[in-house]
């Protein structure tokens, strides 16, 4: 595989493992040159700590973005998370329209909601600019969560094969090339992630572990795109970040003082062997 040099936009959550604190990891243990473009920088996430600082970087992110329009940069490929406003979409569009090498991919995970609920300073116009985002993507990566309000529809816990194919339609009906929806499980015990295209719909059902950690979504979407753009097909990238997701998991668990994240560090050597 080619030397590959990629662009991934979301916050820097200081303390916490989440954004940019596990994409960077996990994409360099891929093998990806990845560039950042921080959208906020808070002293945490804001899952369960309060009082966190949060800097908006969104008047930055222009200003970046032309200095590197005026050097010639350019990137095989973005990948967005954790975005601080509505506003920055705009600016997310701009580098889809400038920055891109020929063979340019765009991957969105919409991340902004989880268990039914929208994440702290999040609202209805931020989900109405994410659909821009949606219409232009190659690849998404919502939870069922995010997926339902994309789709304008409502949010089930216990989702069945009819309501889950209904909102795979709506996000492709958005525009987006290709689904990854993660969390789909149809039995006790289990979930899986369901990969969509316009004619191919693929399901990995694997071990779901009650008691999750915060941050896996970004674990997940992180070794995706690493997996993906490192030469798997989508399906077998699903595969290998669902698989490391769950040892994640399996690593945190029993350890009352990690509330906050998911120690995923221990165990890059068996993403990098899922690998090869
Ligand atoms: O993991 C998603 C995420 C990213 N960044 C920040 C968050 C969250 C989820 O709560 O608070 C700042």
């Amino acid at each position: 595989m080619a030397y590959q040099k990629i662009l991934t936009v979301q916050d820097i959550s200081c303390v916490g493992q989440c954004s940019l604190t596990v994409a960077l990891p996990i994409l360099s243990a891929c093998g990806l040159e990845t560039c950042i473009l921080p959208s906020a920088v808070l002293s945490t996430h804001t899952a369960g700590f309060t009082g966190y600082t949060f800097r908006d970087l969104t008047e930055d992110m222009d200003a970046i973005i032309a200095h590197w329009q005026k050097e010639g940069i350019r990137f095989r490929a973005v990948y967005t998370g954790y975005l601080g406003s509505a506003r920055q979409i705009s600016s997310v569009h701009r580098i889809i329209d400038s920055l891109g090498e020929e063979d340019f991919t765009t991957l969105i995970d919409p991340a902004m909601a989880d268990n039914g609920s929208l994440y702290p300073g999040f609202d209805d116009a931020f989900v109405a600019e994410m659909r821009t985002l949606v219409a232009r993507a190659d690849y998404i990566l919502p939870n069922i969560t995010e997926a339902a309000l994309l789709a304008g529809m409502e949010y089930r816990a216990e989702p069945d094969r009819a309501y889950v194919d209904a909102l795979v339609e709506k996000l492709l009906a958005l525009g987006a090339k290709n689904v990854v929806l993660t969390g789909v499980g149809f039995r006790p015990g289990m979930t899986g992630v369901l990969v969509c295209g316009k004619d191919t719909r693929e399901y990995y059902e694997h071990r779901k572990i009650e008691k999750g950690c915060h941050g896996t979504g970004d674990v997940y979407a992180s070794a995706f795109v690493g997996a993906f753009l490192g030469g798997k097909t989508a399906f077998e990238a699903a595969k290998i970040a669902a698989d490391y997701t769950v040892r994640t998991i399996e690593n945190t668990q029993g350890d009352p003082t990690h509330w906050y994240g998911v120690k995923f560090e221990p165990v890059l050597p068996e993403l990098m062997e899922m690998l090869k």
